[in-house]
């Protein structure tokens, strides 16, 4: 009865809000919003696709996702305040208006659905996904460790007990590979891969795996630099940005190294607010502002990309 219970709440988290919200939006901005699924989940949940956008002739995309992490919520909420704030401001607001007219944005508001729905019913901490490992009782696999970017080579853990564990190969998970399908297909239209994290207020790029340089070291510290001022406007939260190696740890496997690699320049991980005092824990009088705060700095990014 109390697995039943669960059960009933799990579904309700991802059918009743998540499912049926991306149904929502797309059903009441037919002219601005679709939805696509690419893929499921471990565990059989569909993963929901948004594609924003006007629609036109060989537009550039950018890529965000949000909620790799199962414990991070105030990036799934960033994810649906960034969809909400496009379809509600477009046609008012200038920035917003020309974006959507001439880029598509490819939104996944939540990777990992498992993970997610496990840390409302079971374990608010729990950070992987949720699937089983063989020849241990341990479950799940980093989603962040899991993408072929030096794989496992550095602050990663190949024991399936550790929460930083990378998995058994490089794309074994059915989130991560059906992230990375899609982003193969479309790599002649997506510019930009951004996602998003929490907690620590950093603006990161790569690499992670490596601590030397990308090629493009300096337009993207200055495209950091000058999307952390932007995102300061509004409330003064204070961004620290660099390469992701040096600027919060070495960690192989991450997905905007990935990304990079694959060719998609303008790669960045948020990771939003706060610096620690309440962490993963953040209340709710926050989600509006962090939210508010890190749209300004998507959109100098995505205005970027559409002038480069
Ligand atoms: N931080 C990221 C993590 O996966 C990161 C930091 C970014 C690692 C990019 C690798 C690549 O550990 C959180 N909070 O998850
Ligand atoms: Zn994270």
């Amino acid at each position: 009865v109390e697995g039943d219970r669960k059960q009933n709440v799990a579904l309700t988290i991802y059918k009743e809000m998540i499912a049926a919200w991306t149904e929502d939006i797309t059903a009441q901005n037919p002219d601005l919003v679709s939805r696509s699924v690419i893929g499921e989940t471990y565990e059989g949940r569909p993963m929901y696709l948004l594609k924003l956008g006007k629609s036109g002739t060989n537009k550039k995309a950018i890529f965000m996702d949000c909620g790799f992490h199962a414990r991070e919520w105030i990036s799934p909420a960033f994810c649906q305040w960034f969809v909400k704030e496009a379809v509600e401001t477009y046609g008012k607001d200038n920035v917003m208006t020309r974006l959507l007219n001439n880029l598509d944005f490819y939104v996944l508001p939540v990777l990992n659905i498992d993970g997610y729905v496990y840390t409302w019913t079971n374990d608010r901490m729990w950070r992987k996904t949720r699937s089983k490992n063989s020849g241990s009782f341990c479950i799940g696999t980093d989603p962040n460790r899991n993408f072929d970017a030096g794989w496992c080579s550095i602050g990663a853990s190949r024991r399936p007990c550790d929460s930083t564990y990378c998995g058994s190969a490089p794309e074994s998970e059915k989130e991560t590979k059906a992230l990375a399908d899609f982003i193969r297909e479309h790599l002649s239209t997506i510019k930009a891969y951004l996602t998003i994290h929490s907690y620590s207020q950093l603006l990161l790029f790569p690499y992670s795996y490596t601590y030397k340089y990308p090629e493009s070291y300096e337009e993207l510290n200055s495209i950091a630099s000058a999307a952390a001022k932007q995102l300061a406007t509004l409330y003064n939260t204070e961004y620290t940005y660099g390469p992701g190696a040096t600027t919060i740890y070495p960690a192989a496997g991450g997905s905007d190294d990935w990304a990079y690699d694959q060719g998609i320049k303008y790669s960045f991980t948020f990771e939003l607010r706060d610096t620690g005092y309440y962490g993963f824990l953040l209340p709710e009088s926050q989600i509006k502002p962090t939210c508010e705060e890190t749209l300004l700095a998507v959109k100098y990014i995505a205005n970027y990309v559409l002038d480069h």
